[in-house]
């Protein structure tokens, strides 16, 4: 969604342009039926931990988009999971992911709307992706009670790595229980989704997604042992711990001040 297209005008010298970019986009994404109103709540809690961490990727964050990259090319059955945020905030991005890695992007939301599946879908192709799947209700992901059970059988389904930014706990939960690694991306580093997945980026999905397609289209050629050095050497434990300090040493130093 280009500016333009957004219906806002935000000078080029603004001191909180991207901030007030992406916000947009959000809210373009809600009057255009992709993102629900939710969406706008659940971006401004994130909002508030990257204005912390000083909107920018740090080096917890840097790592695990490393390890997130070699987990999908090791994978044998990747797939991006889809909501109404990240369709609006990064479908360029996400198509992209999708070609590096010959893995589907799949539709997948919390609050049930078919309407806004099938706009999200439509959304994606517009935007460059050539394989976008919808839920199906014969395939269900057992000991989820929310609308995120229902699964498309080719993808979600049958994955064995998923990818699931901007999550709500449940289905990370249910996911890691099934046997399947999670790679997430959430600026609340103590949230359930972040705290259980198996790679959690701590970065504002507008920032990460553009370095998770640089990093995934580098390592492609990387051979498997290589791939495989890198997630041995990488601790999601010690990626949570840093992003924790780092909110932290944030508040401390603010309530200190004179
Ligand atoms: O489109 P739907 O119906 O599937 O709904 C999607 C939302 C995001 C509304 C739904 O999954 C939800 O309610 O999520 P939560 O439980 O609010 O969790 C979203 C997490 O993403 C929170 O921990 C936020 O801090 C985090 N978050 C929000 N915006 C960003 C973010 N993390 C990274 N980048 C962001 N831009």
């Amino acid at each position: 969604m280009t500016e333009q297209e957004s219906h806002v005008e935000i000078p080029q010298n603004h001191p909180r342009r991207v901030s007030l970019l992406t916000r947009a986009k959000l809210t373009e994404g809600v009057r255009q039926g992709i993102t629900s109103l939710d969406g706008l709540l659940a971006h401004g809690r994130g909002e508030a931990f990257d204005y912390l961490l000083g909107e920018r990727t740090r080096d917890f964050a840097a790592r695990a988009i490393e390890a997130a990259a070699a987990l999908f090319l090791v994978a044998k059955r990747p797939v991006i999971s889809v909501n109404g945020n990240t369709a609006v905030l990064v479908p360029q991005e996400l198509a992209a992911l999708s070609e590096i890695l010959d893995s589907p992007l799949e539709v997948n939301l919390f609050h049930a709307s078919r309407e806004r599946e099938v706009r999200i879908h439509d959304h994606l192709l517009s935007h460059g992706a050539r394989q976008v799947l919808l839920p199906e209700r014969e395939f269900v992901l057992p000991s989820l009670q929310s609308n995120r059970r229902f699964v498309n059988g080719r993808g979600i389904y049958q994955s064995d790595v998923i990818f699931v930014p901007l999550e709500d706990g449940d289905r990370c939960e249910a996911l890691i229980q099934s046997g399947r690694k999670v790679i997430t991306i959430d600026l609340n580093p103590l949230s359930r989704t972040a705290r259980t997945a198996s790679i959690t980026i701590v970065d504002n999905i507008v920032r990460a997604l553009p370095l998770l397609v640089d990093r995934a289209q580098a390592l492609a050629s990387e051979s498997r042992s290589t791939l495989d050095n890198l997630l041995k050497s990488y601790d999601n434990g010690s990626t949570l711990r840093e992003a924790e300090i780092a909110l932290r040493e944030v508040v401390h130093a603010a309530g200190s001040a004179p």
